[in-house]
């Protein structure tokens, strides 16, 4: 439990990682950024909050499948059914009893909000934020998913948990991308996780070899993280892997048109990136895998009728070695012919196996 005013340097921090661009194309992180980093200008009635985390731990290697190319990698918390519905679920129910207890009125928020969770559960005690920014936790590792709930009631605060990263910088160090400006300082634009699943277009060249067969999010800073050896498997039924989204193949990621990827995900965060960034994703990790017998998924992919699926494709045949020698006479699209001219004129170096798939080491 904490109170709204725990952290007074939010706002600034807050504007300063604004500032520097760090949020890339995530707008909406700006546009109520006044109330995100102060809660009382959120709600002016609240008078607590109160953080829940609940514990996400594999059950497993999270970076296992980093080592079979032609299978997909998926990040830990979106191998499971989306976790905003069972936090919430878990927080009215609480939120419920409490309110009606206490005679207080109260507002739940699982990311559903401008709201700052991993400070504001820092300020609760739950744990410190890592010099990954994620919040640890000396019992759960990083792996905790957060929720907030805030209220009218004048609860007793925590004390906030300290930070014991000290020496230690194998999180940075582990980024496949370079992604830290700093200890505790994220710049987005280059994270796996903010370009595999927040961004729109096509993903800047610089970032797709490393990305391997990273197709939906990235875990290497957290999986990295000498207190995970704290954390336990989830106990929370409702948060259990689905066995089919550990690795799934690539083939037959490649095969899925809007309504399969519909179904396929329903009820996991994969879902709300929609089908095309998905498929853009999968052709990079295609073009990584070095397996030529996946050129013919990628080839099929070239008349796909999304321009930035289209686009991928021609990436991930280059990067195969198997890029028809010239694009099809229907293709007018300009951002899916600057792929054909890069991949032809400027060349993409080809995949061998496992290249730029695994973490750096620590
Ligand atoms: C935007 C966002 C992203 C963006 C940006 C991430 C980021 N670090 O900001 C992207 C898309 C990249 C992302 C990725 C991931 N995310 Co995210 N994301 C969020 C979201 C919506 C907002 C985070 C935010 O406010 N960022 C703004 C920056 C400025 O705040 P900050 O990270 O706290 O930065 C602090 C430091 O810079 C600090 N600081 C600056 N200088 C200094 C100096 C010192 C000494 C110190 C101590 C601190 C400090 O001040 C800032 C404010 O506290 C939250 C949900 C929410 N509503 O809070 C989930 C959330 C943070 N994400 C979560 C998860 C699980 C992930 C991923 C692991 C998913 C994945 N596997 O792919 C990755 C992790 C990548 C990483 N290393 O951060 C969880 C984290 C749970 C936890 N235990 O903390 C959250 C809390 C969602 C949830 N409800 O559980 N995410
Ligand atoms: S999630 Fe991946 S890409 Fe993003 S900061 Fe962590 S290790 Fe780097
Ligand atoms: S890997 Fe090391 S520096 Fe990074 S969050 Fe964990 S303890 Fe802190």
């Amino acid at each position: 439990m904490t109170r709204p005013d725990a952290v007074p340097d939010l706002p600034g921090r807050l504007a300063s990682w604004l500032a520097a661009g760090h949020h890339g194309g995530m707008g909406w992180m700006e546009e109520r950024s006044g109330e995100r980093a102060d809660p009382a200008r959120l709600w002016p009635e609240v008078r607590s909050i109160v953080m829940l985390g609940v514990n996400a731990g594999p059950d497993g290697d999270p970076l296992a499948a980093l080592a079979e190319p032609s299978r997909g990698s998926i990040a830990v918390y979106a191998r499971r059914r989306d976790y905003h519905d069972v936090i919430k679920g878990k927080l009215k129910e609480l939120g419920g009893a409490f309110a009606a207890k206490a005679g207080a009125e109260i507002k739940v928020f699982v990311d559903t909000a401008p709201v700052m969770e991993k400070p504001l559960a820092a300020a609760a005690g739950l744990g410190w934020q890592g010099k990954h920014s994620v919040l640890l936790s000396r019992d759960f590792g990083n792996w905790l998913l957060l929720g907030a709930l805030y209220t009218t009631a004048e609860l007793p605060a925590d004390e906030p948990e300290g930070d014991h990263c000290g020496r230690c910088r194998r999180c940075l160090d582990a980024c496949p991308t370079d992604a830290f400006a700093g200890p505790y300082r994220l710049d987005a634009r280059r994270c796996l996780a903010y370009l595999t699943i927040e961004h729109a277009g096509p993903i800047p060249a610089e970032f797709r070899v490393p990305m391997g067969n990273r197709v939906f999010g990235c875990d290497d800073c957290l999986a990295v993280c000498p207190w995970n050896k704290f954390a336990a498997a989830t106990r929370e039924a409702r948060l259990m892997a689905r066995e089919e989204l550990a690795a799934p193949p690539l083939a037959e990621l490649a095969r899925l048109d809007d309504a399969a990827f519909r179904t396929r995900f329903a009820g996991t965060p994969i879902k709300r990136t929609g089908r095309d960034r998905f498929l853009r994703n999968v052709l990079i990790a295609i073009g990584n895998s070095g397996d030529a017998s996946l050129a013919g998924e990628a080839g099929r992919l070239l008349e796909d009728p999304s321009p930035l699926v289209r686009g991928m494709a021609v990436w991930a045949l280059a990067r195969l070695g198997r890029l028809p020698p010239a694009p099809p006479a229907e293709e007018q699209d300009a951002d899916v012919l600057a792929e054909w001219a890069l991949a032809k004129n400027q060349g993409v170096q080809r995949a061998g196996p496992l290249a730029g798939a695994g973490p750096r080491p620590a």
